[in-house]
């Protein structure tokens, strides 16, 4: 059924307010040294979706950033599922969450569902992410001091990492009158289009929750297949780096 301007109005509002929200929490969770866990699913977008997104979501903005990942030469993050990155002038750092023991109570079909989400921390606070790299590469480190400017990037070569990846996004975000969901349209400029729901979760928070919400998400896009969606990354190092990509695939990491 169709929407009247008032409804229109105040569900683009609502969605507004949702949005802001989070880019608040996010911002928050760097300066407090708190963290989230993303739970993501991937999706290839076809006309329909996009016209069934475009009814039924609210566009809530457009932006473009540059995204440099950072590694040892021997790749000893990304072999440990760690990725750390550099974006808009922030560092990032994604390591996988722990599985929560109330996720997959749900039945077959709400477990299959489930598989198709990954679950990553995200780390935005400096200080934090380099005592975690350090936790990963302490066999290959010295203990050497670091320090937590942003701008300042000495701690990299004390740590002997290495950008092995360097990409520009073009990201259209939605959101829905779902609470908290997030719908991101990608254009990597290396040729891949990819979709995503992602539900952000405080820490220790309820992950099972968010699964569901990207489940019916997903089910009011109209979404078909049973197979994971390859990210970003993934097909950039298929392509820049097949080697590397050959391992994590050996190693279970992709
Ligand atoms: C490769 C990878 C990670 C790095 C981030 O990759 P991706 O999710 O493609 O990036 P992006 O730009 O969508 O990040 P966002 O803006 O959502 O934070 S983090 C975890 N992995 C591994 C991985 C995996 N095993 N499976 C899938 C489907 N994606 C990523």
């Amino acid at each position: 059924m169709k929407k009247n301007s008032y409804e229109m109005y105040a569900t683009k509002r609502k969605a507004n307010q949702a949005y802001h929200w989070r880019t608040v929490r996010k911002t928050l969770n760097a300066v407090v040294g708190e963290m989230s866990v993303e739970v993501e699913r991937k999706f290839l977008c076809s006309a329909d979706i996009l016209k069934t997104l475009e009814e039924i979501g609210v566009c809530v903005g457009q932006l473009q950033f540059r995204d440099q990942y950072f590694d040892t030469p021997k790749f000893d993050l990304t072999l440990r599922d760690v990725w750390l990155r550099k974006r808009k002038g922030r560092w990032e750092l994604k390591c996988p969450a722990t599985v929560n023991v109330t996720e997959g109570t749900g039945g077959e079909q709400s477990k299959a569902q489930a598989a198709l989400c990954t679950r990553y921390k995200e780390i935005t606070n400096l200080p934090e992410i380099q005592l975690r790299v350090k936790e990963v590469i302490k066999d290959i480190c010295a203990d050497r001091e670091t320090n937590s400017s942003q701008e300042d990037e000495s701690w990299l070569s004390k740590m002997n990492l290495v950008c092995f990846a360097e990409f520009t996004t073009v990201r259209r975000s939605f959101t829905l009158e779902e609470e908290g969901v997030q719908i991101d349209l990608d254009q990597a400029d290396f040729g891949y289009h990819v979709g995503e729901i992602e539900v952000l979760v405080p820490e220790g928070g309820d992950v099972q929750s968010a699964l569901e919400k990207i489940e019916r998400t997903a089910r009011k896009l109209g979404l078909t297949g049973d197979q994971r969606v390859e990210g970003k990354m993934t097909v950039y190092l298929k392509m820049n780096h097949p080697e590397h990509y050959a391992k994590l695939l050996s190693e279970h990491v992709l």
